[in-house]
């Protein structure tokens, strides 16, 4: 009996009937609905957003939050597998579902009142409000506690100035979860489309996540109310533990965008015939093939295991570290990797091996670059904070 190339070790046989059916949806979704479209899209520059109401029919918006908030009460592997299989279109729409659910659902129903959670998560759930997470500041992505965004209590309300830079569907979103120093330390602000003084600038120019929105945000003396601020946490840790949610979908997100690629290269590499028999008859070609089936293997158990500890509630911010660090540095290699197997014609995006290289550069970056999360467990394994 041969062995399904994309599942060496049969991971499939270690999930269960509920996993499996949440898999074989998006898959067929990805396969249907975002297969077709996305080269195009990506070529434009644009983001499918005619996608959405696909998307939250099918309930990847806030997948894991209760279903009392709209959410589908999933658990941990399913959302991982949610994001293996967008990723297996492109990861700007894994990106998309990653900002909605881990960076904008998540923070409302953690850290937000009772009132917060019914004003905003079930209209996110249903795609009718789009959010987006602004952390990140344009001097300096991997230090956000240097910051420079503050809000300064006025009466009942906070005013607002700063700016914050590369916010995913930022251009478009209706709310913004906006993180500021205040003078109790760190705290979070829910900012709304239109409010006076919020602005934002689209980011042009991307040669990675083309087929995702980008952006600058705006903070001119903004008036936010109280009520609009997160009042369940305070300081760094708040936004942490907000990445922590979201890097834990992008440890099991890559897996499929190199599972994409690793398809794409058995099949050209066996019918593209050179010194008289198929590349992949030669033994450079499997040497590469086998190592990428090996990276992607390895990348699975990881992910798996991680669910596993998150939904036992045992995960640790490190083991998040050391699976997204692996996981989006074994896509890229294999994305290049697969890229050079198909020869020029690997350059164009008819070809998906260049699309993902060109987005896995900006996961690889974003929600922690690479060196942070080395430096986290090196941090781990000495004692010694070296950032
Ligand atoms: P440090 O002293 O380590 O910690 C400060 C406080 O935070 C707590 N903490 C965490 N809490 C929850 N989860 C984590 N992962 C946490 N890591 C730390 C910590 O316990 C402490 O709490 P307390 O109560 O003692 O105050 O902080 P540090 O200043 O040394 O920084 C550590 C470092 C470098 C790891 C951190 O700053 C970092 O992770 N930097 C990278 C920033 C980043 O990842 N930004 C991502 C922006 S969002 C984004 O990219 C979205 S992409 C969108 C898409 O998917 O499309
Ligand atoms: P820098 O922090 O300036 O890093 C530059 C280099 O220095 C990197 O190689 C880094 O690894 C290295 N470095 C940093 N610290 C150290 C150290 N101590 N020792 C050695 N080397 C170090 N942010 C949000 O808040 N919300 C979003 O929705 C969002 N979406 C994004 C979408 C895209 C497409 C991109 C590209 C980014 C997005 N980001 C978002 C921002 C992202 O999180 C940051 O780009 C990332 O955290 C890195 O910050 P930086 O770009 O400022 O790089």
């Amino acid at each position: 009996m041969s062995l399904n190339p994309f599942d060496l070790f049969d991971i499939r046989s270690l999930l269960s009937e509920e996993e499996r059916a949440v898999q074989a949806t998006v898959a067929r979704f990805t396969d249907t609905r975002v297969l077709p479209i996305i080269g195009d899209a990506f070529d434009e520059g644009r983001f499918p957003d005619e996608l959405i109401p696909e998307i939250a029919a099918l309930g990847l918006l806030g997948s894991s939050l209760p279903e009392q908030y709209g959410g589908g009460g999933l658990n941990a592997v399913s959302y991982g597998l949610i994001c293996q299989e967008l990723e297996r279109g492109d990861s700007g729409l894994r990106s998309f579902v990653s900002v909605q659910s881990s960076l904008c659902m998540y923070p409302i129903y953690a850290y937000g009142s009772e009132e917060q959670r019914l004003r905003w998560l079930p209209d996110m759930a249903t795609g009718k409000v789009i959010g987006c997470f602004g952390l990140t500041e344009a001097h300096g992505g991997s230090d956000p506690a240097a910051m420079k965004t503050r809000a300064v209590r006025d009466g009942g309300d906070w005013l607002i100035n700063g700016s914050k830079m590369w916010i995913t569907s930022g251009p478009v979103a209706d709310i913004a979860i906006i993180w500021a120093h205040t003078e109790d330390g760190i705290q979070g602000f829910v900012l709304e489309k239109g409010m006076a003084g919020f602005s934002t600038q689209e980011i042009k120019h991307k040669m990675s996540l083309r087929a995702s929105l980008t952006g600058a945000l705006f903070f001119d003396n903004v008036r936010v109310p109280d009520r609009n601020r997160l009042p369940n946490v305070q300081g760094l840790k708040g936004p942490l533990g907000c990445l922590n949610q979201a890097r834990y979908g992008i440890s099991w997100g890559p897996i499929g965008a190199a599972v994409a690629c690793l398809d794409e290269a058995l099949a050209y590499t066996k019918q593209r015939v050179l010194f008289g028999r198929p590349v992949a008859a030669t033994q450079s070609a499997q040497i590469k093939l086998a190592d990428m089936a090996r990276r992607i293997t390895t990348g699975q158990l990881l992910a798996l295991q991680l669910g596993r500890l998150k939904d036992a509630g045992q995960l640790q911010p490190q083991q998040v570290s050391l699976a997204k660090w692996n996981n989006c540095r074994m896509a890229i290699d294999i994305a290049r990797e697969c890229r050079d197997l198909l020869g020029g014609a690997g350059i164009t995006t008819e070809h998906v091996a260049i699309r993902h290289a060109l987005n896995l550069e900006s996961v690889i970056t974003y929600e922690g670059t690479e060196t942070v999360h080395q430096l986290v467990i090196g941090r781990e394994l000495t004692g010694i904070n070296a950032f």
